[in-house]
């Protein structure tokens, strides 16, 4: 059930609090540090933060997306990294099991997943498998009354802490392509499992990505998602198409962050005598970011508000992705225009947004993935 208008407010002005009173301040150090404080992490399971997507009954706040996304507005207006912390439990990490699990793996993962007490993490690319999903090579072969999986995971969002995966892996050989695929539920300690080294990443420090590789796991039948062989990949499109819907959200939030310091900034900053926000030139460029951050935010919005009614938003929530994603980098942009040689020194801040935002055009699908969703759900007979 949607929360009232004064509840979302409550809500909403807590996480605009917490992002000013606790994360603003700590950015640099979590940049620096590689490493989101644990009494952080603690506050933000308090607040309920981890839950946010998941139905109260499992103990989660139940926000419809259109709720969830004006959180993630909020959310945007700090460093990325700490949306990532929570940001699996919320999204990739546990709408496979909220969307296709079976009511004893709902019993058995929401609740820690709402509490934050485990860590959900979602294993679908591989190393020959990023953008072309239906062909994952890991392996779940039937073994008595279960399974075992082998192949390795790349790139995978909160896999050192993960407490439960949702691995997608082939369970008919035989069927190329995304038919064979299947999605399991896979606690992290099990034997067999090996997660790699953190990578080292462009941005976003203080969130961890590794591999994790699978070395004959073994799983019991009840592990198999929602109980059915080969409708992993289905699943997986719709958890991202959700997931999509999300990051667009937090892509806005970031862009309202840096153009609020790109208008600080111009207004503080003097040369030739004046204000820099004087000049029409960087007013231009305010004038831009701020109309194409304005484009976006309606356009998530609006398919938030359609998905919640119940309409398949598949081509929307691409439309969504690939537009807020590529608009907070053109924002990134200009905001280090405006700061001029302040925005290319790390002690600004705005240098390390602009490495952060990056990843935005880049996981969940690339633009270029965006592309070809909304293409062909252009081109499908019926669409239009
Ligand atoms: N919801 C439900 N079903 C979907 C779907 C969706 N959003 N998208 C595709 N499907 C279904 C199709 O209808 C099709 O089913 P049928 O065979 O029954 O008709 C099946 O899934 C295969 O779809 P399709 O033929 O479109 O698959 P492709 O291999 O061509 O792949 C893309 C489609 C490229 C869109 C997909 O691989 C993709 O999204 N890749 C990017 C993956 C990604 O985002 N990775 C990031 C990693 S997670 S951080």
């Amino acid at each position: 059930m949607p929360l009232s208008q004064e509840s979302l407010a409550e809500l909403v002005a807590a996480v605009a609090r917490f992002v000013k009173e606790r994360l603003v301040p700590i950015e640099a150090e979590v940049g620096e540090n590689d490493r989101v404080p644990d009494d952080v992490i603690q506050e933000m399971k308090n607040m309920g933060l981890f839950g946010m997507s998941i139905p109260e009954e499992f103990g989660g706040l139940g926000l419809t997306m259109e709720e969830e996304v004006h959180v993630a507005f909020e959310l945007g207006h700090t460093s990325p990294a700490f949306r990532s912390v929570l940001g699996t439990n919320n999204g990739i990490g546990s709408q496979a099991i909220i969307l296709f699990g079976t009511p004893e793996q709902k019993q058995r993962y929401l609740p820690g997943l709402a509490s934050g007490q485990i860590i959900g993490s979602f294993a679908l690319t591989e190393p020959d498998a990023g953008s072309d999903a239906g062909s994952v090579r890991t392996l779940a072969r039937r073994e008595g009354d279960g399974y075992v999986l082998s192949g390795t995971k790349r790139y995978i969002t909160n896999a050192p802490k993960a407490g439960v995966f949702s691995v997608f892996a082939r369970t008919d050989p035989n069927t190329p392509g995304a038919k064979g695929i299947s999605a399991f539920l896979v606690p992290g300690g099990l034997p067999g499992i090996e997660i790699g080294k953190p990578d080292r990443k462009m941005g976003q420090h203080g969130t961890y990505v590794s591999d994790v590789v699978f070395n004959d796991v073994r799983v019991p039948a009840n592990a198999l998602l929602g109980g059915v062989e080969g409708q992993g990949f289905k699943a997986a499109m719709q958890v991202l198409d959700r997931g999509r819907l999300h990051i667009s959200a937090v892509c806005v939030g970031v862009a309202e962050r840096l153009l609020a310091d790109s208008v600080r900034y111009a207004s503080e900053r003097q040369q030739f005598g004046k204000p820099i926000a004087e000049f029409q030139l960087i007013q231009a460029m305010l004038a831009d970011s701020y109309t194409e951050m304005l484009a976006a935010k309606s356009m998530v919005l609006e398919t938030a508000r359609r998905r919640d009614r119940g309409d398949d938003v598949n081509m929307d929530a691409s439309a969504c992705k690939m537009f807020a994603s590529e608009m907070v980098g053109r924002v990134a942009d200009r905001a280090v225009q405006i700061y001029g040689g302040a925005g290319y020194i790390a002690d600004y801040g705005i240098e390390r947004f602009y490495r952060d935002v990056r990843l935005f055009r880049l996981y969940e699908g690339t633009t270029q993935i965006q592309q070809i969703v909304i293409a062909r759900g252009l081109l499908r007979p019926g669409t239009r």
